[in-house]
Formats: structure tokens, C-alpha cells, sequence
């Protein structure tokens, strides 16, 4: 069986938790925004929240370099805010607009960014992993130093095309970590009625990846974690496969009720585990951070998240005449 690599201690600023702090914060204020302009109307189509998984977007990315790939499936809103995409980019592409990040074409689930170095955004479970593949066999063979981290479900962690990617990464020794962000659920169906292995890092077993999972909870625990993972990958020792245990809040989508939850299992999570809560304690209890200056980040957050919210609203919509742009390849036949 392949090993766990040591995953160090690190010394954590008060600054560098701060700013996780109040990017975790924005995530779930410009979602709960979305939340509300979907009841509206004013989103449309699907719409996947990622509230209760902030500490794993947060924690990685601030693992990883600016010019490491990352790509993920179609719960991404969270993800793309936290490689630094702004919350006015964010929410004006949740409303189809032309501002937004992916200039209003892809919506909530199609988000990407060539200057952050985030490929999307994908909605066939367990598609996007190959890619993920892909772009570390690139990595290697441009010598490039970098890596690509890819992000998948427990339910897309079923898929064959997972496998085969894992089996190819390890072969090649390849610069890759995947990120099983285990939430318990696929659609409506729980973990333990959808799969025999609950640890779904397991998958590496198979071909003889190194692997582990941890609780994925505290963004501190996600930084150690994920940097750990990526010193190894980038070592050229090869690639790895983490599962991080966490816990969605919210519907699959915000036309699923969810209420094929044990009764008390969403409270339970919410006051024992929350990242934001457990951020805000470690802030008070190892920096001694008073209770009135995280209030004042959440003021500060929610007059940021509600300026996108107006911007993206009053946003102009896709001109039309660009309604085919970046569908087809620019044709250069005579
Ligand atoms: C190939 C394929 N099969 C089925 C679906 C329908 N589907 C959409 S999301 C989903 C569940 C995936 O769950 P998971 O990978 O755990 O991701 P999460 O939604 O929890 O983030 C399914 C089955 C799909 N989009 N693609
Ligand atoms: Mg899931």
C-alpha cells in the first residue's frame, strides 16, 4: 500500500489567516446573494452552491502557486473567488452577463481563466479529471515546475475515467494532486448508500499512489495538507491523492430541498465544524483578534458582496452578435 508523506507543521501568520479568514466570509455572502437573485430570477439554469466547503477552496489555494493549473467540476464558484477571481466577476457571470468572468456564455458552471490559471468548470462528473491529467503530463514534459491540482466529488470518485487517469498519473510519475472533496453526498444519494470505501483516497491503492485523507474542516489543517501533497508532486516524486473530508450545507442545486438529510445531521455539522467559525476561533484564541473586528470584516464582506450583486444586475447582457464567439476555432480555410 503507498504511504502517507509527512504532512509538517507551519507557522500560520495572523495576516495570511485573516485574509483566509475574509476570503471564506465572501464566498458564502456572494452565494447567499446568489441564492437570493436565483429565487428571483435573476440566475438561471443550474446553480451549485459550495457553502459548508469554504475552508477546502481557501486552504489549497493559498497551498499552491499562482501558476499551478487547477480544475474542478461544476461546484466552482468558491473555487474561482478563492484563486482570486472578484466577487463583481463572479456574480455578474452567475447572471449571464458580459462582465462576468467567462463574459456571460458559461454561467455557474462553466466559470475559467487563463490568467488564473483555472480551467473550470466542467459538468459531466468525474470528465474534467483526465483533463487534470493533461495538464500535468504537460507540466512535465515543458519541464515547467509546475503542477495541476484537480478537485472532484465522492460521487465522481465512482467514475472509470478517475481510475484510469490516477493509473496513468502514477505511471508516468506525474506532477498531480487530486482532491477528493468528500461532502458526503452525489446528488441525493449519501456516501455510504453510493459506495463500499468511504475513504476515497483509497482509489490511489489500486496503482500504488500515495494517498491519505484528513478532516477538511479547518482551512489551517487544508493548508498543511495540500502543501504537503503539492512539495511532494513537485518534488518529481509523483503524483498524489487526498481526500478531504467536509460537509455541503445546501441542496445539490438550488432546486434540490434536501431533505434526504438525517433529521439534526446539518446542525450538528454546522456548529461542531464550520470553517468560518473555526477560523474565528483560532483568530480570537491565537491572536488574540477581538470579536468586534471580525464583525467589522463582515460588514466590509457584505457591502462587497451586495456592490456585485448591483453591479451584476445592472450589468449589460452578452451582445448578441457575439452569440457564436469561442464555439468554434477561428475557421482560416480559404
Ligand atoms: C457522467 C455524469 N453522470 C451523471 C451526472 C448527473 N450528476 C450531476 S452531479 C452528480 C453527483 C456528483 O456528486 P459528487 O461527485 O459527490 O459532487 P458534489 O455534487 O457533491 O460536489 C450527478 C450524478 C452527470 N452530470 N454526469
Ligand atoms: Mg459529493
Amino acid at each position: 500500500m503507498a504511504d502517507k508523506v509527512e504532512v509538517p507543521e507551519v507557522e500560520i501568520t495572523k495576516e495570511q489567516l485573516l485574509g483566509w479568514y475574509r476570503q471564506m466570509v465572501r464566498i458564502r455572502r456572494v452565494e447567499e446573494l446568489a441564492a437570493k437573485a436565483y429565487t428571483l430570477r435573476k440566475i438561471k439554469g443550474f446553480c451549485h452552491l459550495y457553502i459548508g466547503q469554504e475552508a477546502i477552496a481557501v486552504g489549497s489555494h493559498a497551498a499552491v502557486d499562482a501558476k499551478d493549473d487547477l480544475i474542478s467540476a461544476y461546484r466552482i464558484h468558491g473555487q474561482v473567488l478563492a484563486r482570486g477571481g472578484t466577487a463583481r466577476e463572479v456574480m455578474a457571470e452567475l447572471f449571464g452577463k458580459q462582465a462576468g468572468i467567462t463574459k456571460g456564455i458559461g454561467g455557474s458552471m462553466h466559470m475559467a481563466s487563463k490568467k488564473l490559471h483555472f480551467w473550470g468548470g466542467y459538468g459531466i462528473v468525474g470528465g474534467h479529471v483526465p483533463l487534470g491529467l493533461g495538464s500535468a503530463f504537460a507540466h512535465r514534459y515543458n519541464e515547467s515546475g509546475q503542477i495541476s491540482l484537480t478537485f472532484f466529488g465522492d460521487g465522481a470518485a465512482q467514475q472509470g475515467a478517475v481510475y484510469e487517469s490516477l493509473h496513468m498519473a502514477q505511471l508516468w510519475k506525474l506532477p498531480a494532486v487530486f482532491f477528493c472533496e468528500n461532502n458526503y453526498y452525489a446528488m441525493g444519494t449519501s456516501l455510504d448508500r453510493q459506495s463500499y470505501l468511504t475513504d476515497m483516497s483509497r482509489r490511489g491503492d489500486g496503482v500504488g499512489m500515495t494517498r491519505w485523507q484528513f478532516n477538511a474542516f479547518d482551512v489551517v489543517d487544508v493548508y498543511k495538507n495540500v502543501k504537503a501533497a503539492a512539495d511532494y508532486a513537485r518534488s518529481g516524486k509523483g503524483p498524489v491523492i487526498l481526500e478531504g473530508v467536509t460537509y455541503r450545507y445546501r441542496g445539490h442545486s438550488m432546486s434540490d430541498p434536501a431533505k434526504y438529510r438525517a433529521e439534526g445531521e446539518l446542525e450538528e455539522k454546522k456548529q461542531k465544524s464550520d470553517g468560518i467559525e473555526l477560523a474565528a476561533d483560532r483568530l480570537r484564541d491565537d491572536f488574540g483578534v477581538s470579536d468586534a473586528d471580525l464583525a467589522k470584516i463582515k460588514v466590509e464582506i457584505d457591502e462587497e458582496a451586495q456592490d456585485a450583486y448591483d453591479f451584476a444586475d445592472n450589468a449589460p447582457e452578452p451582445d448578441e452578435d457575439a452569440l457564436y464567439d469561442y464555439v468554434y476555432a477561428p475557421a482560416e480555410v480559404e
